[in-house]
Formats: structure tokens, C-alpha cells, sequence
């Protein structure tokens, strides 16, 4: 996507651009605002998804104790969504970008549930907070992809007939260990950390950066604005993902 971009924009891009060049291991942190640019709604701010939903209705193991029929109403509307959503520009960059690097050089942590990234063809993915694509059940251990397709109101297990759920993470549920784990060692072993995307405000996720910052790595940020992470930040980028990474990969 073209948008304008200052002449400070275009040098910071260049910055950019320099620390990616010369860096031996990448690793990206992305959330919402990445996938803004493809139609799907961020979670904060203006025109956010949780407007009309309060997280706590919907995102939360109690919540959903206490009223899955509307937690599922929330998650199939999603679902419905991402069947006519594609990857943009920017998820399109990082994909790029972890070609140009080779295996082991690039490592692509993202927050979202939407599975853009592997749509764009990223293949080191960790998918911290789950995904939509996934459905569990509460009451075994069975799992199964359901893409978007359509899922009955209350979907039970064909196994034990417990409810099923979403396979993302609820405030105050324990992300996949293993994927975590994954998460913390990109993180800390790189020596350029990207921020994309995010406000920044969830945690364990949001804690990646300081992490990365304590190691030794370089931290580049792309938002619309300022964020929780910027003072952090080596360089900071401020414009749409879908138009500043593929300036940066570019250059490269
Ligand atoms: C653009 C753009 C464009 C737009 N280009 N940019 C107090 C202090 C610290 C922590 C806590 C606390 N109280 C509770 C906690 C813990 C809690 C937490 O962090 N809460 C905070 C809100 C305070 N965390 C948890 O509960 C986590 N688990 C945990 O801690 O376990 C330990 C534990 C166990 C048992 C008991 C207690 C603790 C789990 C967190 C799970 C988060 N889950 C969600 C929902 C996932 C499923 C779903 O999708 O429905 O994950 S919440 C939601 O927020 C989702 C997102 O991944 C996550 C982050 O949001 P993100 O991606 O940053 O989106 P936005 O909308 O916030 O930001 C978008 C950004 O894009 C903005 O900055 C825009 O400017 C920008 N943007 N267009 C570039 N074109
Ligand atoms: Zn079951």
C-alpha cells in the first residue's frame, strides 16, 4: 500500500534498513496492527474490536464458564471474518525477509490468531496466543483444524461431547509452553528484534522487548504511533506495516 512518507520517515527507514543488514539473527514480535491493512480489526483504540464486547465478557476462562454461547458468538463472527481476509503487503515483507536470512536466521513471534503469516508464506511462525483457525476441547485432549468453516452454535467433542473452545490463550491462561519457550530464546539470542504492530500492553508478550533490549539486540519499532515499547526502541518507524516493511526489505 503507497502512502506518503516524510523525508525523516524515509531516513529511518534507511537506519533501518542498515541494522537488518547487518544483523545475524532477526527476530519479529507482531500484533494486531499488522493485519489492520488486510480488514482485520485491532483490539484497541478507535474502531477496536472489543468495542461492544468488554474483553472480560469474552476473553477470559471465567467468561467463558460462565456464558459460552456468547463467547462462541464472539469467536464464529471472527472466524466468519478470516474466511475473506488476505495477508498484505507487510505480513508479504517478513515472509521476504526470512527467505533473504536463511533458516535459523529468522524467528517471527506473533500475538495474532488470525494465521496471516503462514498465508504470506512466513515459515517460522510462533503463534503465542494460539490461533482461530484451531478448535480444543475442554474436556480431553483432542484438537482439530477448523479452518472458518462453520461450527454449530455450541460445538461439542465428537470424542467426549465436553464443550469445544478456541485454541487461543484467555487473559490469565498460560501460553503453550513449548512455543513460549521458543518465543524467549529468539528473543534473547537475536541481535535485531523487531516490534510490529502492537500496543504493547499484553504480557508475557509485551516483556519480549526488554528482553531482547537486556541481550544485546537492536530494537526497531513500526506503528502508527508511539507505543509502551518505544522508549525501548533503537529506531522507531512511524507509519502503516503495510507500506514501511516492504520500504525496509527493499533496501536491503
Ligand atoms: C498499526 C497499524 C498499521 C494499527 N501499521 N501499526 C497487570 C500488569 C501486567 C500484566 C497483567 C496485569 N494484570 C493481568 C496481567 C496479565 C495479562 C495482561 O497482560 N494484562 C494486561 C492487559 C494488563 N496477561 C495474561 O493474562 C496472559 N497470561 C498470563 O499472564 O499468564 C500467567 C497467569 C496465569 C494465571 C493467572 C494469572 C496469570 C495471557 C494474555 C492473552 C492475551 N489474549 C488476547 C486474546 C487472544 C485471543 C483472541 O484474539 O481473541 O490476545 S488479548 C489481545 O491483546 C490479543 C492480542 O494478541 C493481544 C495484544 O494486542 P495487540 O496485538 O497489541 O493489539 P492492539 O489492538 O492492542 O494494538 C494494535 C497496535 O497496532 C496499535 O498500537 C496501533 O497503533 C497499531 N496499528 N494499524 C502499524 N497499519
Ligand atoms: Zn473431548
Amino acid at each position: 500500500m503507497d502512502s506518503p512518507m516524510t523525508p525523516d520517515l524515509h531516513q529511518q527507514i534507511e537506519r533501518a534498513a542498515r541494522i537488518i543488514g547487518r544483523a545475524k539473527k532477526i527476530a519479529a514480535l507482531t500484533g494486531a496492527g499488522i493485519s489492520a491493512e488486510s480488514g482485520v480489526p485491532t483490539f484497541r483504540g478507535a474502531g477496536g474490536l472489543w468495542e461492544g464486547y468488554r474483553v472480560e465478557d469474552v476473553a477470559t476462562p471465567a467468561a467463558f464458564a460462565r456464558d459460552p454461547a456468547l463467547v462462541w458468538r464472539f469467536y464464529n463472527l471472527r472466524r466468519a471474518g478470516l474466511a475473506a481476509v488476505r495477508p498484505n503487503p507487510g505480513h508479504h515483507a517478513l515472509a521476504a525477509l526470512e527467505d533473504r536470512l536463511g533458516q535459523g536466521r529468522f524467528t517471527l513471534i506473533t500475538q495474532n490468531v488470525d494465521g496471516l503469516h503462514r498465508a504470506a508464506g512466513s515459515r517460522r511462525v510462533l503463534e503465542i496466543h494460539g490461533t482461530l483457525r484451531r478448535v480444543r476441547c475442554t474436556g480431553c485432549a483432542w484438537t482439530a483444524d477448523r479452518a472458518t468453516e462453520a461450527l454449530p452454535d455450541l460445538p461439542r467433542c465428537g470424542a467426549c461431547h465436553e464443550l469445544l473452545r478456541p485454541d487461543v490463550v484467555w487473559f490469565n491462561e498460560l501460553l503453550p509452553p513449548d512455543t513460549w519457550q521458543q518465543a524467549e530464546d529468539a528473543a534473547q539470542t537475536c541481535d535485531c528484534f523487531l516490534v510490529i504492530g502492537t500496543s504493547a500492553v499484553v504480557y508475557p508478550a509485551a516483556g519480549l522487548v526488554e528482553s531482547a533490549r537486556l541481550n544485546g539486540a537492536e530494537i526497531i519499532e513500526v506503528n502508527l504511533t508511539a507505543t509502551r515499547a518505544s522508549s525501548q526502541a533503537d529506531v522507531t518507524l512511524l507509519g502503516p506495516s503495510g507500506s514501511v516493511l516492504p520500504a525496509i526489505v527493499q533496501r536491503l
